[in-house]
């Protein structure tokens, strides 16, 4: 395993999920973090207990990952010692409504689009950017399921995680000469705000989701995130899909009534 020790990691959509987890998972080995979410408040709690539990470094602030023009500025004006990004990891995303397309509220098209595809384009841009000029460096994409497989209702979602997929194949094409590793992990049931945040809400909804099963968590995915990120030079996890076991497919679950 590679050490993650002194390593710099940006992490987005850390105050909730897989991101939140992530945190942890990679300042529990010794990796420095900087991390951003639009609720800051969170995200300095967060920041302050991981300070406070593993001594790394964290650099925390609010970014809404859908505005290039405060993606572009936040990242130049990282401090010093921040700057040199070693891993980058995609995570922030959301879903919104899971309805047959033509009975769907096209307001939460724009959302989806702009956090999930755009959002990741513009941090990966300035980002990848620079770890070009630096010769080096990792980018975890947190695809989906929903990214492999199109499910019903899930029309524009699906089509977001597919291009989430996409984004991930062209720029491992890109950038083959350039010492960059590309990665997606793209996982299933994962029971965390997901849910609730597609539902508007609606917290029982929600929960039906994960019903009669046990649902990978956050720390899961995380755990696959941290291997993906720990091997050898010569090694890349071009692609990990992370299911739910008694999970087969986005729509084949086999589910318990006692659960
Ligand atoms: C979330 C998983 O199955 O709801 O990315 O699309 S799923």
């Amino acid at each position: 395993m590679e050490s993650l020790k002194g390593k710099t990691v940006f992490i987005t959509g850390t105050t909730s999920g897989i991101g939140k987890s992530s945190a942890y998972a990679f300042a529990k080995q010794g990796a420095n973090l900087v991390i951003c979410a639009r609720r800051l408040n969170l995200l300095n709690e967060i920041a302050d207990d991981i300070r406070q539990k593993f001594g790394v470094k964290v650099y925390a602030f609010s970014l809404d990952i859908s505005k290039r023009a405060d993606v572009t500025k936040a990242v130049a004006s990282l401090p010093e010692e921040f700057k040199k990004i070693d891993i980058l990891i995609n995570n922030a995303g959301l879903g919104r409504g899971l309805n047959k397309f033509y009975e769907d509220n096209p307001d939460g098209w724009d959302e989806v689009i702009d956090t999930n595809v755009k959002g990741l384009l513009n941090v990966t841009y300035v980002i990848l950017n620079s770890m070009i000029e630096r010769k080096g460096g990792h980018i975890i994409n947190i695809g989906s399921i929903a990214g492999r497989e199109a499910y019903p209702k899930g029309a524009v979602y699906c089509a977001s995680k597919h291009a989430v997929d996409a984004i991930t194949r062209s720029i491992r094409m890109d950038t083959i000469d350039k010492n960059i590793l590309v990665s997606t992990i793209d996982a299933g049931l994962v029971e965390t705000g997901f849910s609730k945040v597609r539902f508007y809400g609606d917290e029982e909804k929600a929960k039906n989701v994960y019903k009669g099963l046990t649902p990978l968590t956050g720390d899961d995915v995380a755990d696959a995130i941290v291997f993906c990120a720990t091997r050898p030079p010569h090694v890349n996890i071009a692609e990990i899909t992370l299911l739910a076991a008694r999970q087969a497919s986005a729509t084949i679950s086999y589910r318990e009534e006692s659960k």
